[in-house]
């Protein structure tokens, strides 16, 4: 008779959502995966890129044993070698980095693919890194600028609204939030809301799926929402309908921000955000009147010049009109301060010697190029495809292709990143390994037991780590930590232990909600004033301007370089990919389909451009291949695009970050979608 066992766990993948599942594995093998029904946010449903995650895991392509290079850099010749023999190599060519040039020559570059605290996104590996006196990986490509203006606006980086109390909202503004494709367990509550009579509006300079779906949609010019937001507070202070109350109890520096309002009538912002007084004006009024406001920020809004001032200055609205008060009110971005972990015993912060430098991961080519004293000689790449997914394409091609630089990458699939590789190790996926996932989108903890055993020579990458210390002869005991003792680790805190969070309880219930109240901010802010900051000190003191206002984008603000690229690009998330990831699968690929770059039927028609005309879209950086579609989705001057297809599958071995800019925003993010571009037809 079969043995059947039920497993939970969780999607560690770049997502708000982090959904909770079920494998059903029987004889050993995983027979099924599906979304946990009792999970009050996953409710059963899993997205069109996870529901054949188990296919995925079997994918043909998948990487199973170590591999060196025998090709040049970028060709992808390999050969199987042992796990021993690969880790006897990356221990030598460490030792050798750090004997010639000390450990801030070694860069441990991690990116998204996993977000999990054990096997992801920068828990993995940290105390080895840091017993080496490795340089800092700066997490600049994603959320980074707008963490940090909400940091200084309301004192903790990571803190907000919790978004699945937006359906007690009667106002919902989903500011750059493409839900429907990016988050869409987020649309149930919102749902919600919305047969409870909530009004929901779209800020977003492209008609997306969600923008499609909602009440009404206001498309603002890139990178000027900042500007919209003063200009609806402009609203509210005329109607009188700030809650003076709640300004003067838990916010600092009002009658400076009111002076800045002043200074942004619907007129003048009308004028920069290409918007009309008429709908900043009734947007404005409803914003005035109506309690509660949930306020939706998601990422893309940030990845412009004046991104990290737009997250600050929009988290500002709820203070002024008090909605920080109610369950259901408040700007929500991130979410991951209330999972009060103990980072510094997970990082083995004590192993570490202070004062190292930070590499920005958004500079990774031109890191790899320029940086001195000393360069980057060995470059560790976990769960991340720069080469895909990082700005200016075509210098991180350069930067990789060093012949003196050192590289191993880790994934589950060979990528064009792998193919810069001397080394490349195969790493478990979820359903093979144990790990403790959080969110940045919901209040639920997860354990990921492991379902199966991994296939062929995967190891998790927490085991990976363990080999290469003892290879390294180092023998500190907190570097042969178990994937157990890690989480425990990272949950021995006292407001875990307040709340009655241990590893037992997450390994017997999978999931656990955080003890989080509906409206977490409405008794005060963790900032240093314990209020909610207009006016910051902090940002006095780092060279910024203290006061939230509007930083307008860098290119898209250029006239100068608009005469030569009219055009701004935003290649945001696709529907099907989630980032790279998929990118490389047959199924989310015939999903996807052609790698398309949107344009008004205005700038097609001056172009001479119709619906599936094969165009190339450029800049001084570089260019890449796409297919025309004319849709008024997009408004005069802007075109969209996607992120996420992989180079090697372009004709051009391109995509849209050849022309993306690696330059920093304003509090040092990514600023992907501050990007000029021209549009021609392929010769
Ligand atoms: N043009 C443009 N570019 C963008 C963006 C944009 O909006 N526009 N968005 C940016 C954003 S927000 C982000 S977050 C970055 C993300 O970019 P990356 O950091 O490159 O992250 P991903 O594409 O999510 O994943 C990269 C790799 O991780 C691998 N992986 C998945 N799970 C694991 C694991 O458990 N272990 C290991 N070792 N590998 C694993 C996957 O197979 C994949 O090859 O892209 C950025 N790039
Ligand atoms: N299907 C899918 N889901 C994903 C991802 C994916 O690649 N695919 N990526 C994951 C990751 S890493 C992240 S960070 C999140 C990102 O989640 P989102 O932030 O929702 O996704 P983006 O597409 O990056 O940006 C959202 C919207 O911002 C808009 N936008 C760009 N510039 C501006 C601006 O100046 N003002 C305004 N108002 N809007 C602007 C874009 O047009 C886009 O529609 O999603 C995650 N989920
Ligand atoms: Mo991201």
């Amino acid at each position: 008779m079969a043995i059947e066992q039920k497993v939970r766990g969780a999607c560690p993948l770049d997502c708000p959502d982090t959904c909770s599942w079920t494998v059903t594995v029987r004889d050993g093998v995983a027979v099924k995966l599906e979304g946990d029904r009792d999970h009050p946010y996953t409710r059963g449903a899993l997205c069109v890129k996870m529901k054949d995650y188990l296919d995925y895991t079997r994918t043909p392509n998948r990487l199973l044993h170590p591999l060196r290079r025998v090709g040049p850099k970028g060709a992808g010749r390999f050969e199987r070698v042992s796990w021993e023999a690969a880790l006897v190599e990356i221990a030598a060519r460490l030792k050798e980095t750090i004997a010639q040039f000390g450990g801030e020559a070694i860069w441990p570059y991690h990116g998204t693919g996993n977000m999990g605290l054990i096997q992801g996104s920068g828990g993995a590996g940290r105390r080895l890194w840091n017993a080496l006196g490795a340089s800092h990986h700066g997490t600049t490509i994603c959320a980074y600028a707008g963490n940090i203006g909400t940091g200084y606006t309301l004192g903790h980086d990571r803190v907000g609204m919790d978004p699945e109390t937006l359906d007690r909202a009667k106002l919902i503004l989903l500011w750059s939030a493409n839900v429907l494709s990016t988050h869409h367990h987020l649309w149930r509550v919102i749902d919600r809301a919305r047969r409870q009579g909530a009004h929901v509006v779209a800020i977003d300079p492209v008609r997306t799926r969600t923008a499609a779906a909602v009440d009404e949609h206001l498309a603002p010019l890139p990178g000027t929402d900042a500007a919209l937001a003063l200009g609806l507070l402009h609203v509210v202070v005329a109607e009188g309908a700030e809650d003076r109350d709640f300004i003067a109890r838990h916010t600092l520096g009002w009658e400076a921000f009111r002076a800045r309002i002043q200074e942004f009538p619907p007129e003048r912002v009308a004028a920069i955000t290409g918007l009309t007084v008429a709908q900043i004006v009734s947007l404005g009024r409803r914003l005035a009147h109506t309690r509660p406001t949930g306020i939706r920020l998601s990422q893309g809004i940030q990845r412009h010049a004046g991104g990290g001032m737009a997250i600050r200055t929009i988290s500002c609205i709820p203070g002024v009109t008090g909605d920080w008060r109610y369950p259901g009110g408040g700007a929500g971005y991130d979410t991951r301060y209330f999972f009060q972990f103990d980072w510094d015993g997970l990082w083995g912060e004590r192993l570490g010697r202070p004062g190292r430098r930070t590499l920005s991961m958004v500079r990774l080519g031109e890191n790899l190029l320029e940086a001195r004293d000393p360069p980057v000689k060995a470059l560790f790449v976990n769960g991340s495809n720069p080469v895909a997914s990082v700005p200016d394409q075509n210098a991180v091609r350069r930067g990789l292709a060093r012949d003196d630089l050192f590289t191993v990458v880790v994934d589950h699939v060979p990528t064009d990143t792998t193919a810069y590789a001397d080394i490349v190790l195969p790493a478990t996926m979820a359903v093979e390994h144990a790990d403790l996932i959080y969110s940045y989108g919901h209040v639920y903890l997860n354990w990921n037991a492991p379902a199966v055993a991994p296939p062929a020579e995967c190891l998790p990458i927490s085991e990976v780590f363990r080999r290469l210390a003892q290879q390294l002869g180092l023998n500190h005991p907190d570097l042969y930590a178990s994937d157990q003792e890690l989480a425990a680790t990272a949950l021995d805190t006292a407001e875990m232990r307040r709340q009655g969070l241990t590893l037992s309880r997450l390994q017997r219930d999978g999931w656990v909600r955080l003890d989080v109240p509906a409206a977490p901010l409405a008794d005060g802010f963790p900032s240093p004033s314990g209020k909610l900051e207009f006016w910051s000190e902090r940002m006095a003191a780092a060279g910024h301007d203290p006061l939230a206002g509007y930083t307008p984008p860098g290119e898209t603000a250029d006239a100068a370089l608009g005469q030569r690229y009219p055009l701004a690009l935003i290649a945001g998330a696709s529907h099907n990919f989630l980032n790279s990831v998929f990118g490389g699968d047959a199924i989310q690929r015939r999903r996807e389909g052609e790698l398309r770059v949107v344009l008004n039927p205005a700038d097609a028609a001056r172009r001479g451009l119709a619906d599936g005309t094969p165009v190339r879209i450029f800049n001084d950086r570089g260019e890449f291949r796409a297919l025309a579609e004319v849709s008024d989705s997009v408004r005069p001057g802007v075109v969209g695009s996607v992120k996420g297809f992989w180079p090697m599958h372009r004709p051009d071995g391109a995509n849209a970050n050849a022309t993306t800019s690696g330059r920093p925003s304003d509090f040092g993010g990514a600023v992907f979608h501050d990007n000029r571009v021209e549009v021609a037809a392929l010769a």
